[in-house]
């Protein structure tokens, strides 16, 4: 690195927080000098890309970045509310666990192929899953195990005895700090000088820690870190939500002095989301860009202007950069619709989907972090626990045998000294094969033909830093070279998936690279062909069609909720299934020797006969009707722009009949778009049209982030009638939006 590119970075980690241990006052500084470096001014774009190759990863962000797949455990007073967010109002009481298992949670994550658990220690809602000194908010103070349970400590043992890591989800919004009486969240207390941890909390190893600008509630949450990060063995990722269910209470975080206790007591952590070791992936569907930086440019406080911009971290993203930062992205979604467990209709992602994710995002350069859902009992859901594991064998087996070897004959088009072309295949990430210039290319021969159908890239990210920024592969057919694949970034790993190839030759172009063009490994497999599942829809009259892929292809479902086989009824064409269940379906080939994976869908009341009788004004083309015409491509939308009228907004339905209501349906826009997603809404029911009753009034929970189908229950009324009124949508936006809007029936 040159330092006439790179000013020294001593004074800037000096803003990092005043503070003294034990006693003697010194400075100590949260960042690697690795992972983080300030631009001198007016830089061309060649000093741009020589500083960017220059960021490299800590050894604690390799270490993660190594573990690839983790899994995220989302358990607390949410499990047994049925909520997403929680109010901070709840009881202790209510967390009631009947059978709780950390094994059983650690060794189905183990199955699929995870390798950590974060458990969500404290959530929004303030609950703390260990016997905290902080609260009386806590499981010290719940029925389960009288008071004497610590979930966390469940968690942590099972993690130690079957070999996993242990990841801490902390919740800096804190609703039960709010509400609580003497609650210290946004309490205007002054910043003053402390000793954590505080509220006699037992102090280990004889180490205390004194801060400077520490407000009542960060010394709620510094003895909480004091305490999650003394007494549960190593800890590797604490995750810092930045996301608060009530953010018109000003509370602000004194953040410098949590990230330097957590550096002292866990030095092995990274500190993820808000926080300066792991960016968040910019949404909770497990989406991952196609291409995806992990240098990329960061304020003085290390965070990015937006995580959920497509762009963050390509050359014209560095020009004008004034600091570059190694922040990798970790991909998180849940396996069901929503992070805590509701009930036993809630969406639950088949193994197909999950891999699909895995794919994109392990091999797209980040970290999959997959939610599971523990329900009342405390055990992660069978059929959860069954789609882990079928997940984990999926991975296994594509993954079993690299079909290059050693032996293959290699050309490349240069290599610098002590880079041959030789570590490409070394199994070896911390060497790599690497040339003069920005451009490159290998090519491989086999003596006989090989066949494979995913090609995994890594780059020496721990020496190197990341720098292909284009590539794509070809193959020779019988004479002639084909494109396989064609792609951008690399990073630690990237999967390139195609149908099965044989072939003698393989080429790998990149066109383009940061400085100089470089891979450390390449590899190859064969993954067991899968059968693609079918797929299920339902139109608005209510007639369900499965279709899959194949001519020989044959479909078997059932609707009563069991596991169809091959004696199950075969399907022959669209059938009815107005009132709603549960379709299942299997397909098979080969005379039913091959079978796919099983899927599902559930269907709610069908609108047919339904018609919009009254209705606020609509966008044209964007009828109230269309929320009620069975499809998620079309929406109703009010107008839009600065002057139009804001909430409330609202259409009403004729169902054509009386029916026995028990809850209802809002399914957000599914076009990526988040404008006019409601987020507080009023539901009611009428016999006759004139008189109604409110039966439920309420926020859609977290559905800005994860704006997936809502299904929300009440008390069995009956109706003919329902009116949706939206009260207020996410960012304030006066319109509101609406994929679809239906009810439950019993
Ligand atoms: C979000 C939270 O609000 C959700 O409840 C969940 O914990 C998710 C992982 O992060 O920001």
């Amino acid at each position: 690195m040159t330092h006439r590119l790179i000013q020294p970075l001593l004074g800037w980690l000096c803003v990092f927080g005043l503070l003294s241990c034990g006693g003697t006052s010194h400075k100590k500084q949260v960042l690697d000098s690795r992972n983080f470096v300030q631009l001198g001014d007016n830089l061309s774009e060649k000093e741009l890309l020589e500083a960017s190759v220059n960021v490299l990863p800590s050894q604690r962000q390799y270490d993660w970045q190594r573990l690839e797949f983790i899994a995220f455990v989302h358990f607390g007073i949410n499990t047994f509310t049925g909520r997403e967010w929680g109010s901070g109002k709840e009881t202790p009481k209510d967390f009631t666990p009947s059978a709780l298992d950390a094994d059983q949670w650690v060794q189905t994550i183990k199955s699929a192929g995870m390798k950590m658990v974060m458990l969500t220690a404290k959530h929004h809602d303030g609950f703390c899953l260990w016997p905290t000194a902080t609260t009386p908010h806590s499981v010290k103070h719940s029925p389960w195990k009288d008071g004497h349970g610590d979930v966390l400590k469940e968690v942590a043992d099972a993690c130690h005895r079957h070999g996993l890591k242990l990841g801490i989800y902390v919740s800096p919004a804190d609703l039960s700090e709010i509400e609580r009486e003497g609650g210290t969240y946004g309490n205007g207390s002054a910043a003053r000088k402390e000793t954590i941890p505080a509220f006699g909390a037992p102090i280990h190893n004889e180490t205390t820690f004194t801060y400077d600008g520490v407000t009542d509630y960060d010394a709620v949450l510094l003895t909480q870190l004091y305490e999650v990060c003394s007494n549960y063995g190593e800890v590797s990722e604490i995750w810092f939500d930045g996301a608060n269910p009530k953010p018109g209470t000003s509370q602000t975080y004194n953040y410098d002095a949590w990230y330097d206790l957590i550096r002292k007591l866990q030095p092995k952590a990274v500190i993820a989301i808000k926080g300066p070791d792991v960016r968040w992936c910019g949404n909770e569907a497990g989406r991952t860009r196609d291409s995806e930086f992990s240098v990329v440019p960061t304020n003085e406080k290390q965070s990015v202007a937006s995580p959920t911009v497509n762009d963050l971290g390509s050359r014209n993203k560095l020009k004008g950069a004034k600091y570059l930062h190694w922040y990798p992205a970790e991909t998180n979604t849940s396996i069901r619709h929503g992070w805590f467990y509701r009930d036993d209709n809630q969406y639950v992602k088949s193994p197909l989907e999950l891999l699909d994710v895995w794919y994109r995002s392990v091999g797209g350069n980040s970290v999959f972090l997959l939610n599971v859902t523990p329900n009342r009992e405390g055990l992660i859901p069978a059929k959860d626990s069954t789609y882990l594991a079928k997940l984990g064998s999926y991975i296994h087996d594509a993954f079993a045998n690299n079909v290059l070897d050693a032996n293959d004959e290699i050309k490349v088009n240069g290599a610098m000294k002590g880079y041959e072309a030789k570590h490409l295949m070394d199994g070896d990430t911390h060497t790599a094969w690497q040339s003069e210039g920005s451009q490159g290319s290998i090519e491989m021969m086999f003596d006989q033909p090989k066949r494979f159908n995913r090609l995994v890239l890594q780059e020496d990210i721990y020496n190197l830093g990341q720098r292909v920024e284009r590539f794509s592969v070809s193959y020779d057919d019988h004479g002639s070279w084909k494109t396989l694949y064609e792609g951008t970034t690399v990073g630690y790993k990237r999967i390139c998936v195609f149908k099965t190839i044989a072939t003698r030759k393989l080429r790998i172009d990149i066109p383009s690279s940061r400085v100089t063009t470089t891979l450390s490994e390449v590899a190859a497999y064969l993954a067991p062909e899968i059968l693609d599942a079918p797929k299920i829809s339902r139109d608005k009259d209510g007639m369900v069609k499965i279709d899959v892929r194949g001519e020989d292809t044959k479909v078997y479902y059932t609707v009563d909720g069991s596991e169809p086989t091959v004696r199950s009824k075969v399907y022959r064409g669209a059938f009815p299934l107005c009132k709603g269940g549960e379709v299942k379906a299997i397909a098979t080939i080969n005379s039913d020797q091959q079978k796919s994976e099983v899927v599902s869908q559930r269907y709610d009341l069908c609108a047919s006969g339904w018609k919009v009788v009254a209705s606020d004004k609509a966008q044209p083309n964007y009828e109230a009707s269309k929320a009620i015409d069975g499809s998620v491509r079309t929406m109703w939308h009010t107008p839009w722009g600065e002057k139009v009228k804001g909430h409330p907004h609202f259409m009403t339905v004729d169902m054509g009949q009386v029916h026995s209501l028990v809850g209802l349906t809002y399914i957000p826009r599914q076009d990526g778009s988040k404008s006019g997603i409601c987020s507080q809404y009023q539901f009611e029911v009428s016999m006759d049209g004139d008189h109604w009753t409110v039966v439920k009034k309420d926020r859609f929970d977290n559905i800005e982030n994860n704006p997936v189908k809502q299904r929300i229950m009440f008390n069995r009324t009956k109706a003919r009638y329902f009116r949706f009124t939206s009260l207020a949508a996410i960012d304030n936006i006066s319109w509101i939006s609406a994929s679809e809007i239906g009810v439950v029936v019993e």
